[in-house]
């Protein structure tokens, strides 16, 4: 005898937050938190860093799934500070798993939990199944898992919580370390002055171009509801989702610990980390087009990785975020064209921090 797979349908928040008319001199509306969910499955407690990005999206990512949810976690920041003995923030079931296994580790509970619930030996609803890896762990040395887990389509969330280096064993960098970025591994010197001289891997282009089958999207610590409502509509899609989350990582990256939130709107406003959708059925994109367009000095002047970065390391950065704004289809002004010249810099240690100051947000 077979029994029924029941599934989940988790709704949407509100996307437009309740005070969508208190705008700051952006068109940013400042009350965008909608009403959480009371529940907490990754609960206070944990030994992260102030500001911890990745400890951000962890919570908000858990809160949308709610508590009828299993969670695995590949080594990583994530892993260690979250699982000192006899502490840890989860009240629902997790795992931790190697590094390279998170994809094939949530590959096997999802096929597990379907399989139990068919045979009746598990009374369902078919849980939210999810895996939160690092960049270091999804980009990188376990790529493969995740990419055979989003090809068989498991009916699982993959998440990449990207803080665009291997955070727990000392800022090494990794394949999404942005151009310039510095980390332990591209230090900058007379050799190479701007640390690290290659782009960035296009993590969420290469899951989508590569599984069509699959939801994928993008998305950051500075977009909370869409944060949480992409995680819900990866969790309702029956079959494999990919999700990259963009979160800062205030050691790594030497920043204001309260800056974090900003962060994540900043570097989608000056072009350098581009929010979408890919819809699996249309297999079409939706692209978000943030209402403000910064030049790329206002996101890198915020943070000690990029200090080092001489004039002509600025204009070729400018020139990468204007590719994407061309790509995501909107128009390049002008003024950021101009700044493709690296005579319209200077170095960025000398560049004015302008810091938001009561803004309501990222405190
Ligand atoms: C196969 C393997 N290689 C290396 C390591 C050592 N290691 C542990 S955590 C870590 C960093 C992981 O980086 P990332 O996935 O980006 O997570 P983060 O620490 O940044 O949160 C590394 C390299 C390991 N555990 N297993
Ligand atoms: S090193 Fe970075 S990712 Fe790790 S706990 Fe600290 S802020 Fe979070
Ligand atoms: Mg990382």
């Amino acid at each position: 005898m077979s029994f029924e797979v029941i599934r989940h349908q988790l709704p949407l928040f509100e996307e437009d937050g309740r005070a969508a008319a208190t705008d700051d001199e952006h068109g940013r509306d400042l009350h965008y938190l909608p009403d959480l969910p009371e529940e907490d499955p990754y609960a206070a407690g944990h030994r992260t860093c102030a500001g911890c990005g990745p400890a951000i999206q962890y919570r908000w990512v858990l809160k949308a799934a709610g508590q009828d949810t299993v969670v695995a976690g590949p080594t990583g920041c994530m892993y260690v500070a979250n699982s000192t003995y006899l502490c840890t923030p989860y009240t629902v079931p997790w795992a931790h798993t190697p590094i390279a296994s998170g994809g094939s580790f949530t590959s096997g509970m999802a096929a597990g939990y379907e399989a139990m619930i068919r045979k009746g030996r598990y009374p369902g609803p078919y849980p939210n199944i999810l895996v939160m890896a690092g960049d270091g762990s999804a980009a990188d040395i376990g790529i493969g898992s995740i990419s055979g887990a989003l090809y068989r389509n498991h009916d699982a969330l993959f998440v990449c919580y990207d803080n665009e280096c291997y955070a727990n064993t000392g800022i090494q960098t990794s394949p999404t370390t942005p151009y310039a970025g510095m980390t332990t591994f591209t230090p900058f010197g007379k050799a190479i002055p701007e640390g690290k001289k290659l782009p960035p891997k296009n993590l969420a282009k290469m899951m989508a171009e590569g599984h069509p089958h699959c939801y994928v999207a993008t998305t950051t610590v500075g977009y909370p509801v869409d944060l949480m409502n992409k995680t819900r509509k990866g969790l309702n899609h029956v079959g494999a989702a990919f999700l990259h989350c963009y979160t800062p990582c205030q050691k790594g990256w030497v920043y204001q610990t309260s800056m974090t939130v900003e962060l994540g709107r900043r570097v989608v406003e000056s072009g350098l980390f581009p929010v979408w959708e890919y819809d699996p059925q249309e297999r079409t994109y939706r692209y978000f087009h943030p209402p403000v367009q910064r030049p790329v000095t206002d996101y890198l002047a915020m943070q000690g990785r990029f200090g080092h970065m001489l004039p002509e390391h600025v204009a070729t950065t400018q020139a990468g975020a204007n590719r994407n704004w061309e790509l995501i289809g909107m128009d390049v002004p002008q003024a950021l064209r101009d700044l493709e010249d690296p005579a319209r810099h200077q170095r960025l240690h000398d560049e004015e921090y302008s810091m938001p100051l009561n803004r309501g947000i990222g405190a």
